[in-house]
């Protein structure tokens, strides 16, 4: 028989409710301890928080969107992040995956907004129209007057995806609805944007983890960006880095040059003013990003991205070089200074990032074996 789920179980609690085993605990708990960014030895203390601390529950609000980020969060290949995370972080209210609908969902969410006021992690997903109140319209209601209720009674706002962090292609010229981000109608409560059309599932999962586990939020950028996941360009994480150093370039992205993996900044890569984990992370489960795919980033998680110019046209200059260089010039000036060693150096972290993820999940099966023994 199903055991009935109460609002002040914690983590743990909830896990093995819901049928999961304490081998499934430690390794959610392992995996997320690296998602965070810790180092292994930090297991013990998320464990212990998972443990002990009441479940933080989650309203999840859609406005204008294509709902690709809640796509890539439950279609994340990782089993753990899309079973347990959404069982666990005790989701309140989606409209999109929620089995109930018309007024049992919008009481639901009213019960849970009164009862949790004050407590709740809201998330928001679409940037909200203003122009006309009759867009997005929400049981009758206005996107922005839904938005301002549901963050009434929020502890921090979490803006997944590019177009409630920056207002995305809704708000590109001559954004006809008035589209605008969540920090431009809510200006009391702690907001995170968590950028990207879409964002990386284990990025998404990693800091409702981080805030669900610790009750803090993680480091904030200038931008109220997590540092964790974009503290650095794609460019700084990027496998063909050493080629765009060693000045090797493919003029377009469906050349034979580009399939050898040589640098697609000609083709009109933004990897070098993009700040994300794609380099790093990379995407279902560390299979592949744009780039690798052979594509050039178009620097989905910047504002404005939009409208930042052709996707597929060359940067004018590369920033942080200190000059005003051109592809043409790069590959002369950098070639061998300590710009070529900081690219071998990404090229490590990468793979010394995403070792740490695999080696996470290792120990995770190794604690479910040492608890069969
Ligand atoms: Fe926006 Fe989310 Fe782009 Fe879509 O819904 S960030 S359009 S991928 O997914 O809001
Ligand atoms: Fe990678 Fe683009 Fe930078 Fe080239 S310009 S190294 S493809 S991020
Ligand atoms: Fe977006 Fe560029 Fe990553 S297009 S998915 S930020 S590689």
């Amino acid at each position: 028989m199903k055991k009935t789920l109460k609002k002040e179980d914690t983590y743990y609690e909830n896990i093995i409710k819901k049928g999961y085993s304490r081998r499934d605990f430690m390794k959610f708990a392992t995996v997320m301890t690296a998602f965070m960014g810790y180092e292994s030895s930090m297991v013990s203390q998320v464990v212990n928080a998972l443990e002990t601390k009441k479940r933080i529950p989650v309203i999840w609000e859609h406005f204008q969107e294509c709902t690709g980020c809640s796509e890539s969060f439950i279609r994340s290949d990782h089993p753990l992040v899309a079973d347990l995370i959404l069982d666990t972080i005790s989701l309140d209210y989606t409209d999109t995956l929620m089995a109930a609908s018309g007024h049992n969902a919008e009481e639901a969410k009213q019960e849970s907004m009164k009862e949790n006021y004050g407590k709740y992690i809201l998330i928001v997903e679409g940037a909200i129209p203003t122009k006309n109140e009759g867009y997005c319209t929400i049981a009758g209601r206005s996107a922005v007057e839904v938005l301002k209720e549901s963050a009434a009674g929020a502890a921090a706002i979490l803006a997944f995806g590019s177009c409630s962090s920056w207002g995305g292609v809704q708000a590109a010229h001559p954004n006809p609805t008035g589209s605008v981000p969540v920090d431009a109608i809510i200006k009391n409560k702690p907001i995170i944007r968590v950028p990207g059309c879409p964002p990386i599932s284990e990025v998404m999962a990693g800091v409702v983890v981080h805030y669900a586990t610790f009750g803090t939020l993680p480091d904030l950028d200038s931008m109220n960006r997590p540092k964790q996941f974009y503290g650095k360009r794609v460019h700084d994480s990027c496998y063909r880095r050493p080629n765009f150093d060693a000045g090797l370039f493919a003029e377009t992205y469906d050349s034979e040059e580009a399939k050898k993996g040589y640098c697609l900044y000609k083709a009109g890569c933004r990897g070098p003013v993009t700040y994300n984990a794609c380099g790093t992370m990379e995407w279902n489960n560390g299979v592949s990003f744009p780039i690798k795919s052979g594509y050039p980033c178009i620097g989905c998680s910047e504002n404005n991205f939009w409208d930042n110019g052709p996707f597929t046209e060359r940067l004018t200059n590369v920033p942080g070089m200190g000059i005003e260089a051109t592809a043409d010039k790069v590959g002369k000036i950098v070639l061998g200074t300590a710009v070529a060693g900081a690219a071998v150096h990404a090229v490590a972290t990468n793979i010394a990032k995403r070792k740490e993820i695999r080696d996470a999940e290792k120990r995770g099966e190794q604690n479910e074996q040492n608890i069969k023994a």
